[in-house]
């Protein structure tokens, strides 16, 4: 008799058993004696029960091994970057099933109670704010807040420019098509479709100021790099964490994002490094009656707190020197 044949045979026999204990009513014991005698019939040797038991042993090994490996190419993937396209590229390279746009992140929000702006007549500012009033007040409430002259100790605020940012994603192989496939790039007017094409441009261009960009950071090395430029703002609480997710927006005079509402996780802030840019913040239709807009302008040095979710927000950039903001949100 064939192996394949014995198989067949005995799973018939253990389908007999099984149907005759539902139909007669068997108890657990008549059952085991009736699968026990299945496989004397089948005289299953030791040698066979050997061979199981190492197949199986060959099985656990090869799942510790898939765990291990799969482990250190994320370590990897998450300390140097390196690792982007084996890994990332399995659990990225599906596109977002909805996009995020306007309309999708209007439908997707959910009705504000309007204690965010309720009998606000502007942004509230201020110049020494405590950890303590920060997190009372303004960290998790939905009310925005501008913290003067809060990045004094930045070493960002010399070093960043157009040039730095070409530089340093020129010293991480792979840095620009990481971004282009994981992170986001707003061209806003440009014809700028990816981060890679907006650092191509030449000096006359980039002097001339006549463009407005944004993107989000999420290569590792770059993160690493960018942060040795900021700190975490001072009036955060102790145990909020920043997330890995670095904003950039830089440009010239003249309109910066149109009025839009995000769907992202959390608040977040946004210090202006150079330049001068003028924030509108409206809040969503629900709270028309109650609340009204805003505008505040933020200059070189101060940090913005908004929640980006749920105040609606365009941007406008002061004549004069180019504008660049770094954010995070936070938790
Ligand atoms: O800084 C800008 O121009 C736009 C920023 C923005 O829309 C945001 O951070 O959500
Ligand atoms: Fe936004």
């Amino acid at each position: 008799m064939t192996s394949k044949q014995r198989a067949e045979d005995m799973k018939n026999l253990v389908r007999d058993v099984v149907t005759n204990a539902a139909t007669d009513g068997l108890s657990t014991k008549q059952m085991t004696d009736g699968l026990e005698k299945v496989f004397q019939d089948f005289q299953l040797s030791p040698s066979m029960l050997k061979e199981s038991k190492s197949f199986l042993c060959s099985v656990r090994i090869l799942s510790v091994l898939t765990i291990v490996m799969v482990f250190v190419a994320f370590v990897l993937s998450y300390f140097t970057g390196l690792a982007t396209d084996g890994v990332f590229d399995l659990v990225h390279k599906q596109d977002c099933l909805v996009p995020s746009n306007l309309l999708v992140n209007e439908i997707g929000r959910p009705v504000s109670d309007c204690s965010m702006c309720y009998g606000m007549e502007s942004v509230p500012v201020s110049r020494n704010i405590t950890k303590e009033t920060f997190l009372k007040e303004f960290a998790y409430s939905g009310k925005p807040v501008l913290i003067k002259q809060a990045t004094s100790d930045w070493l960002a605020l010399e070093a960043f420019d157009f040039y730095f940012f070409r530089e340093l994603y020129a010293k991480y192989p792979k840095s620009l098509q990481h971004i282009e496939k994981y992170c986001n790039f707003l061209r806003y007017n440009t014809e700028f479709v990816t981060l890679a094409d907006f650092f191509k441009m030449d000096d006359d261009r980039v002097s001339r100021l006549d463009w407005y960009i944004g993107w989000s950071n999420c290569d590792t090395r770059v993160m690493m790099e960018l942060r040795k430029y900021y700190q975490k703002p001072f009036f955060l609480p102790d145990d909020s964490i920043s997330s890995n997710l670095d904003w950039i927006f830089i440009g010239g005079a003249g309109p910066g994002a149109g009025l839009h509402i995000d769907l992202v996780d959390s608040a977040s802030w946004q210090a202006q490094i150079k330049g001068k840019k003028t924030w509108t913040l409206v809040p969503p239709p629900e709270c028309e009656q109650k609340c009204q807009e805003l505008n505040v302008t933020v200059e070189q040095g101060d940090i913005i707190v908004l929640d980006t979710n749920l105040w609606f927000h365009k941007t406008e950039i002061a004549k004069g020197e180019i504008s660049i903001t770094i954010g995070s949100e936070y938790d």
